[in-house]
């Protein structure tokens, strides 16, 4: 996958790569997610001008994949405001307003490490890529993902977990504790997405109504102050097959590389996988998912037979899915974008000055969210191409089905 795109450029493209031919595609599949990121209290003025859509350009024929590369585009609506500052030929505007040149580097943001590495003087050149608009690209490709997953009968859902100093009370499946019967994985399903309804009809995606209310009322309190919010998300994907990554090699383990597509969400500055930073906290007993034997089940069941007490790994060990839920967090910093902006210099006098400020979101860690299901469903797509190939999604059924078959039979 790769995007272009500047924040108030034209458009944003997109080109994945690598779709078996046959998927089912409509704009409709990626406009429904773009929306969703758009949405959550605490966004800013922007997103009252977008409203993200996607035109297909290329890799789709009568709503079906081809095997070819998929071209999306997005067009940015503020662009027609931002015409001359962007414009693609000819010298910046002689009218400072027109040229928006930005030379007091915003602390948190990309503009000044950018600024030194490219040599540029109007730090805009850095911040119109750095810029949290290049998600949309990451999300339609994503949604394209997403539904390679869904006809494979793989779910993904997001919450906010907390924003600022407000925690969501709700208890997820994998925060269970063991004890019992081993959880049913239809019923652990059932059990996401309620919460995953909850959490789309908050303002914030939480869960929790409560904690949704507060976080609400905190998100107002900082835009009054002039400040900005951040916080976590969780993205829980369920119906994954075991096996998926790899223990062999550092860069093929799927914990380390969903960690790396969750810390390229812009303003991610933390990612846990299961009980995280927690697990650190914990004797090794209470650290583990013990590994139980259903009874009473079809001896021909095999693997599946094989449950789990808990799922304190996230449904990754030594690297690959385990067959229980993909458990990812990550923590967002606040904007850094601050209506009372920071200390910094104005590079093009060298003197002590604010830091530039334009407009920006009191918090987006309920769109981060959103980010984040497309991440996982990308990185997923990825593992789970990986294991089954396939150049037609017939293909990358059947090859699913007959590793689905072998697992029946494991480990006879
Ligand atoms: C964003 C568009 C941006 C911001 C936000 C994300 O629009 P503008 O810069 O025109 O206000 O709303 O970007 C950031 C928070 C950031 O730090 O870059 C979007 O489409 O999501």
């Amino acid at each position: 996958m790769l995007t272009a795109g500047e924040s108030h450029g034209r458009a944003l493209v997109t080109i994945v790569e690598g779709m078996p031919a046959g998927l089912p595609l409509e704009a409709a599949d990626i406009d429904r997610h773009l929306a969703r990121r758009q949405q959550g209290h605490g966004r800013g003025a922007r997103m009252a001008i977008e409203r993200d859509r996607v035109e297909i350009l290329a890799g789709v024929r009568h709503g079906q994949t081809l095997g070819s590369p998929v071209a999306l585009l997005i067009e940015n609506r503020d662009w027609a405001n931002w015409q001359a500052t962007m414009a693609v030929q000819g010298p910046s505007p002689a009218d400072p307003a027109a040229a928006r040149l930005l030379t007091r580097p915003r602390p948190g943001h990309a503009d000044l490490a950018g600024g030194l590495k490219y040599g540029h003087k109007d730090l805009r050149n850095v911040l119109e890529r750095a810029s949290a608009r290049e998600t949309a690209a990451r999300v339609a490709a994503g949604s394209v993902a997403r539904r390679l997953l869904e006809e494979l009968g793989i779910e993904i859902a997001s919450r906010v977990v907390s924003i600022g100093q407000v925690k969501s009370g709700v208890e997820p499946p994998h925060a269970a504790e063991a004890g019992g019967d081993p959880p049913d994985p239809e019923a652990v399903a059932e059990a996401y997405r309620g919460l995953a309804r909850a959490a789309e009809a908050s303002p914030v995606r939480c869960a929790d109504p409560d904690a949704s209310r507060l976080m609400v009322a905190a998100i107002d309190a900082a835009r009054r102050a002039g400040e900005t919010l951040g916080g976590v998300f969780e993205v829980v994907a369920w119906g994954v097959p075991p096996g998926l990554g790899s223990h062999v090699q550092w860069d093929r383990r799927l914990d380390g590389r969903l960690a790396q597509a969750f810390m390229s969400i812009q303003a991610v500055k933390g990612v846990e996988i299961g009980l995280g930073f927690e697990a650190a906290c914990r004797p090794g007993s209470r650290a583990h998912d013990e590994i139980l034997l259903t009874t009473g089940e079809d001896a021909r069941r095999g693997a599946f037979r094989l449950r789990r007490a808990s799922n304190r790994a996230g449904g990754l060990e030594g690297g690959m899915t385990n067959g229980q839920p993909v458990v990812v967090r990550a923590a967002l910093k606040p904007i850094a974008t601050l209506v009372r902006p920071l200390e910094s210099v104005d590079l093009a006098t060298m003197t002590p000055a604010r830091a530039g400020f334009e407009r920006s979101d009191a918090c987006a860690v309920p769109a981060a969210a959103v980010i984040g299901e497309a991440v996982l469903a990308w990185c997923l797509a990825e593992a789970l191409l990986e294991k089954t190939g396939g150049d037609s999604l017939a293909e990358t059924r059947r090859n699913l089905e007959g590793y689905l078959a072998q697992l029946e039979a494991y480990p006879r």
